[in-house]
């Protein structure tokens, strides 16, 4: 069956950089996503764990950390990522079908510190064109529970430098700083949403305040179609059909903007910069 595209996506694409597809998965796809990831991160081999630096003992995130391309050892995840409705959803947006490159699943339990503002295109470093996402809410996910934030029409602003995060309320050490213009929104999901952004859009989530509900996610993160080199993390890149894609590494390099004040407007200026070997995800 043809996924329905809602017309005004497109426009909401160029605009702001994001929009919400509802109810995309249906209530049992949720739940068996529930139970087999509690089941994964239950049975997974310490050793097979993706481990974020920072997170102590006692830490929420210690118990339930966060998974990093688990497409690459579990055929549910891979399926999510290959799953047809993201293919023609964002092929209708794009206009080209792109490729897959990531898959990420975030427990984000009661108690657990969000991320800072981040590009992801910092990390994917996709040339020509850009990364995007579908972030599929595993849960109801609103501002108490660390629902993803964005800044809407931040996806125009070039690679901004990042700095220091704090690490009280972010799990990553680093952020983004926001132009005074723009404002960062609240992205209020119901479980079986799914949020696309685009690449150089400023998103991320402040900590779970519950205490009981965790604010599950699972992630597929995508490159434009024409795409010929992506950072070495994200290889193999891969068809909707699972075969892989000839790309080059992405060299790295180039330059990113730093924010400065104009007479109370923000003005961009862009400094060179070597962007790092990416050995880890955004
Ligand atoms: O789910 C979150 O809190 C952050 C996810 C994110 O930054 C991403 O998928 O790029």
């Amino acid at each position: 069956m043809m996924t329905t595209i809602d017309p005004g996506w497109r426009n909401q694409w160029e605009q702001d950089g994001f929009f919400v597809a509802q109810g995309l998965f249906s209530w049992e796809e949720i739940g068996a996503y529930r139970e087999h990831f509690e089941h994964l991160n239950a049975t997974l081999d310490d050793g097979a764990k993706w481990r974020d630096s920072g997170i102590e003992a006692g830490d929420p995130l210690a118990q339930y950390p966060r998974m990093v391309h688990p497409h690459r050892f579990d055929e549910r995840s891979r399926a999510f990522m290959l799953d047809p409705r993201l293919r023609e959803i964002m092929t209708a947006v794009l206009g080209e079908e792109p490729y897959c490159a990531q898959t990420m699943f975030y427990f984000k339990p009661p108690g657990a510190r969000g991320q800072a503002l981040h590009q992801d295109q910092i990390y994917l470093q996709v040339h020509p064109g850009t990364c995007l996402a579908a972030w599929l809410a595993v849960d109801d996910c609103d501002a108490a529970n660390g629902c993803l934030q964005v800044v809407p029409g931040s996806h125009r602003l070039p690679l901004l430098c990042e700095i220091p995060a704090d690490t009280e309320r972010s799990f990553t050490r680093t952020t983004i700083p926001v132009p005074q213009e723009m404002e960062v929104v609240d992205v209020v999901m119901k479980a079986g949403d799914v949020l696309f952004f685009h690449g150089n859009l400023i998103h991320g989530s402040e900590p779970n305040t519950t205490d009981d509900r965790f604010r599950r996610s699972l992630i597929g993160h995508y490159a434009t179609g024409r795409a010929e080199a992506i950072a070495r993390f994200y290889h193999p890149l891969l068809r909707f059909d699972g075969t892989a894609v000839q790309v080059e590494v992405s060299p790295g390099g180039g330059a990113c903007g730093v924010l400065e004040d104009d007479h109370g407007r923000t003005r961009i200026v862009m400094v060179a910069t070597r962007l790092p070997e990416v050995t880890a995800p955004h």
